[in-house]
C-alpha cells in the first residue's frame, strides 16, 4: 500500500476506566507511545488532535464504587481527577483529556445508537439471564460468583476464574450465588440489541487481511485469528443502572454495553475540545459547531488508535464495524497496539497491588518523570510482553542518561563556560572528522522519524542515543581539556560542534523526553524550533551566551531501587496472607440453625496458662448464669494479665469436651485477621454478664 500523505491526524490513546489509579503498564502499554507519535507530529507542524478521557461506565465502575462505599459518580470523580493529574505530571500532552458521564458524551452515545437502530443494523433478541430478585436487578457476570467448573475454586465469576484462569459463561458456574444480595439468582427473559459482526467478516477481511497488512504483526495476527474464528453477534446493551440509558421507549434499567459507548467517547472529547470544553492545551477557541467534523469525518484525516493488546480486538473490529455503520465516519488507519509489560517477572496486577503506581513514583522520584518515560519506551513492550525491572530502570538511568546523554550536553556547556565566557564560540576550519561528524548528524532526523513514522518508539529512542554517543565520542576523541593547552582557536570549533548537536538534541529528544528537552532547549538559549530545522550545523548562533550547566539526569543509588523491590515484596507477601487464610464461603443455614447457638456476654474473671502447651489458656468466665472454665487456643496472640476484665462472646452451649485434662464448657468466639491474629469480639459498650447475642 503507498503510504497517503494526510492532512490533519487524530490520535487517540485508550480511555482508562476510572477505576483506580495509572500505573506503568498504562503508560507503556498506550499513553507513552501515543504521546511520543502526537508530539512527533506537532514538531513537524502537522495539524493534530489528541484526544484521551475517562472510561466512566460499565461494572469496573460499579463495583468499584461498591467496594469503597460510594456512588459510581463519586468513584469516578475521585479516579478522573488522579487520572488526569498523574497523565499531566508525565507531559501526556493531550489536547484534551475528557470523561464519558458528561452530557457531550451521553448525548454523542446515544445519536450513535439511534442512527444504526434506524437503519436496522442491529438484531434484537430474547434470552435468559440471571436475575436478582432481592435486589430486583439483572445479574451483569462479574456480579455472580460460584464454584468453578474447572477448578473447584469457590469464588470463580460469572465471566472468568481468577484461579485458574478459565473464561466461563454465568451458567456455567456451580451454585451461583448473587454478590449483591449472597441470594441464589434465577433465569429470566430480558431483551438486548446485537451488532451481528457476522454480517462484516468478508469486509473486514478486505478492510484488514488484505488492506492493512502494513499493521504490526501481534495486531494483524490477532484480528486474523478473530476473523477466522467466526464472528458472532454481540450484545451492545445490557441490563444496569450506570451507563448511557438507551434511547428507545420501555427501555428503563437499560444502558449501552460500555464498550460500545466508550470509543465513541474519543468522538465526544474532540466535539468537547471545539465546544472548548475541558481542553488541556488551549489552543483552540470555541469554534463553530462542526469544527469537529474534519478530525472524524475528512478521508484526508489519518486516525490513529494507540492501544494495549487486551483492547485489539475492539478497536480493530467492533468500533470499525459501528463506524461502517453508522457511514459518516472514517476508519482508523492504524491501530499500533503495545503487548503487556510485566513487572519484576510477575504480571502487573491492581488486586493484587503489584503495580508501580505513576502517583507513588513521583513521591520516591520528584523531577524524575522522564527517566521513566525513558525506561518504558526503550524497553517498550512493542511486539511481545516485556518485564520491567528496577535494576534495569536504575542501569538505564545511570548508564544511559546520565554517562551518555547527560555526560555529554554538560561537558559542551560546562567547557563553553570554562573556555570562551559562556558564548557558543565561532567555528573555524573543519578537519576531516569534524565533517564526517557533521554529515552523520544529518542523517539522524530522517532515521528517527521513518522509525516514529513505523510505530517502533523503542529504535527511535535508540537513533536519539545514537546522537547522544556521536557527541559524546566526538569530544572524547577530540579532547578539547587537553587543546586548550595549545589551540584555543581549535577548541573554538570542537566546542561549536559539540553544542550544535546538543541543539539538535534538544529539539529531537522532545517527542521523548519533553522536560529534558526543555530544560536543554533554555540552557542553550535555542531559539530555532520545528523538526524541519533538525540536522543543520548552525542551529546556535555564534556568541550568542548560554545559561549555566545544569545537569540534566542524576545518578539513582542503589537504596533507592532496593527500597522500590522490598516495597513490591512487601506487597506481596502482604496479599499472599490475606488470600491464604479467607476460607470458602460456607453453604446456606435455616434461621432455625442459628438460633440453636447459645451465644452470651461474659466476663474472663481469671486467665492462666494451660502447662506444657504453647497455644491454650485456662479461662474462668462469669457468665451470668454460673462461672465457668474454657480452654481457649489464644496464648500466642493474647497475655493472661491483659485480658482479665475482658468482656467476650460465649458459645455458650456447645458439649463440653476435655482439653489437656481440664473440661472446657463452652468457646470463645474469636475473629481472624488476615495474617492469622486473633482477636475478640466483644459488644460495643459493657453488657450484663449472661446477656443474648443474636
Ligand atoms: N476502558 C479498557 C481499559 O481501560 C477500556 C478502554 C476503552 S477505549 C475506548 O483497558
Ligand atoms: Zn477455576
Amino acid at each position: 500500500m503507498t503510504k497517503k500523505n494526510f492532512q490533519r491526524y487524530t490520535v487517540t490513546a485508550a480511555l482508562p476506566y476510572a477505576n483506580g489509579p495509572v500505573h506503568i503498564g498504562h503508560l507503556a502499554g498506550a499513553y507513552l507511545p501515543a504521546d511520543i507519535y502526537a508530539r512527533y507530529l506537532r514538531l513537524r507542524g502537522k495539524d493534530v488532535l489528541f484526544v484521551c478521557g475517562s472510561d466512566e461506565h460499565g461494572v469496573p465502575i460499579t463495583i468499584r464504587a461498591q467496594k469503597e462505599g460510594i456512588t459510581p459518580q463519586q468513584a469516578v470523580d475521585k479516579y478522573h481527577t488522579m487520572m488526569k493529574d498523574s497523565f499531566r505530571e508525565f507531559g501526556i500532552a493531550f489536547d484534551i483529556y475528557s470523561r464519558t458521564s458528561n452530557a457531550t458524551h451521553h448525548q454523542t452515545a446515544s445519536d450513535f445508537f439511534r442512527v444504526l437502530y434506524e437503519q436496522g443494523d442491529f438484531v434484537e433478541q430474547v434470552s435468559e439471564q440471571y436475575y436478582d430478585e432481592k435486589a430486583q436487578q439483572f445479574l451483569a457476570d462479574r456480579y455472580i460468583q460460584g464454584t468453578c467448573p474447572v477448578c473447584s475454586f469457590p469464588s470463580a465469576y460469572g465471566d472468568q476464574c481468577e484461579n485458574c484462569g478459565s473464561t466461563l459463561s454465568p451458567a456455567e458456574l456451580i451454585q451461583p450465588v448473587s454478590m449483591l444480595s449472597g441470594e441464589k439468582p434465577v433465569l429470566k427473559p430480558t431483551k438486548h440489541w446485537y451488532l451481528p459482526l457476522d454480517r462484516y467478516e468478508g469486509w473486514l477481511r478486505e478492510w484488514i487481511l488484505e488492506g492493512h497488512t502494513e499493521w504490526k504483526t501481534n495486531v494483524y495476527g490477532q484480528c486474523k485469528s478473530w476473523i477466522d474464528q467466526g464472528l458472532r453477534p454481540r450484545a451492545v446493551t445490557r441490563d444496569l443502572d450506570w451507563g448511557v440509558p438507551l434511547p428507545l421507549p420501555d427501555t428503563e434499567g437499560k444502558v449501552l454495553y460500555v464498550w460500545f459507548d466508550a470509543p465513541i467517547g474519543y468522538i465526544s472529547a474532540t466535539k468537547d475540545y471545539f465546544l472548548g470544553k475541558n481542553a488541556s492545551s488551549g489552543k483552540k477557541e470555541p469554534e463553530d459547531e462542526a469544527a469537529w467534523e474534519p478530525y472524524w469525518k475528512s478521508p484526508d484525516t489519518q486516525l490513529v488508535h494507540f492501544v494495549g493488546k487486551d483492547n485489539i480486538v475492539f478497536h480493530c473490529i467492533i468500533f470499525p464495524v459501528m463506524l461502517k455503520a453508522h457511514g459518516d465516519f472514517i476508519l482508523p488507519e492504524n491501530v499500533p497496539a503495545n503487548e503487556f509489560l510485566n513487572l519484576e517477572g510477575n504480571k502487573i496486577s491492581t488486586s493484587r497491588n503489584w503495580a508501580v503506581w505513576l502517583h507513588e513514583y513521583l513521591r520516591d522520584f520528584p523531577g524524575q518523570q522522564d527517566v521513566l518515560r525513558y525506561v518504558l519506551t526503550a524497553n517498550a513492550p512493542e511486539t511481545k510482553d516485556n518485564d520491567f525491572t528496577w535494576k534495569d530502570f536504575q542501569a538505564r538511568n545511570n548508564n544511559e542518561l546520565v554517562a551518555i546523554l547527560g555526560n555529554f550536553v554538560n561537558r559542551a556547556v560546562v567547557l563553553t563556560h570554562k573556555y570562551f565566557g559562556g558564548k557558543t564560540p565561532s567555528r573555524g576550519e573543519l578537519t576531516d572528522f569534524d565533517r564526517e561528524t557533521l554529515d552523520k548528524l544529518v542523517d539522524f532526523p530522517g532515521r528517527i522519524a521513518a522509525s516514529l513514522e513505523d510505530y517502533r518508539f523503542r529504535e527511535a529512542l535508540a537513533h536519539l542515543m545514537d546522537l547522544a554517543r556521536l557527541g559524546n565520542k566526538y569530544l572524547a576523541d577530540t579532547e578539547p581539556w587537553k587543546v586548550i593547552k595549545s589551540d584555543e582557536e581549535r577548541v573554538a570549533t570542537i566546542l561549536n560542534i559539540g553544542l550544535q548537536i546538543s541543539a539538535n538534541l534538544a529539539i529531537l529528544a522532545e517527542p521523548f523526553l519533553p522536560s529534558t528537552a526543555r530544560k536543554l532547549s533554555e540552557m542553550l538559549q535555542l531559539k530555532t524550533a520545528g523538526w524541519n530545522a533538525t540536522g543543520r550545523p548552525d542551529l546556535l548562533p555564534e556568541g550568542q551566551t548560554l545559561r549555566p550547566a545544569e545537569l540534566l539526569f542524576e545518578k539513582i543509588e542503589d537504596d533507592a531501587v532496593e527500597a522500590q523491590v522490598r516495597k513490591l515484596s512487601d506487597n506481596k507477601r502482604q496479599n499472599e496472607m490475606v488470600s491464604k487464610v479467607l476460607p470458602p464461603a460456607k453453604p446456606e443455614v435455616v434461621f432455625d440453625d442459628f438460633t440453636k447457638l447459645d451465644i452470651r456476654v461474659a466476663t474472663i474473671v481469671a486467665a492462666k496458662p494451660v502447662p506444657k502447651t504453647k497455644k491454650l489458656l485456662e479461662l474462668t468466665l462469669d457468665t451470668g448464669l454460673d462461672t465457668r472454665t474454657v480452654v481457649s487456643g489464644i496464648a500466642e496472640h493474647h497475655q493472661p494479665a491483659d485480658i482479665i476484665g475482658k468482656q467476650v462472646c460465649l458459645l455458650a452451649n456447645l458439649a463440653p469436651r476435655d482439653i489437656k485434662g481440664i473440661r472446657s464448657q463452652g468457646m470463645i468466639l474469636m475473629a481472624e485477621d488476615g495474617d492469622g491474629t486473633l482477636s475478640f469480639v466483644n459488644p460495643e459498650k459493657p453488657i450484663v454478664n449472661g446477656g443474648t447475642v443474636s
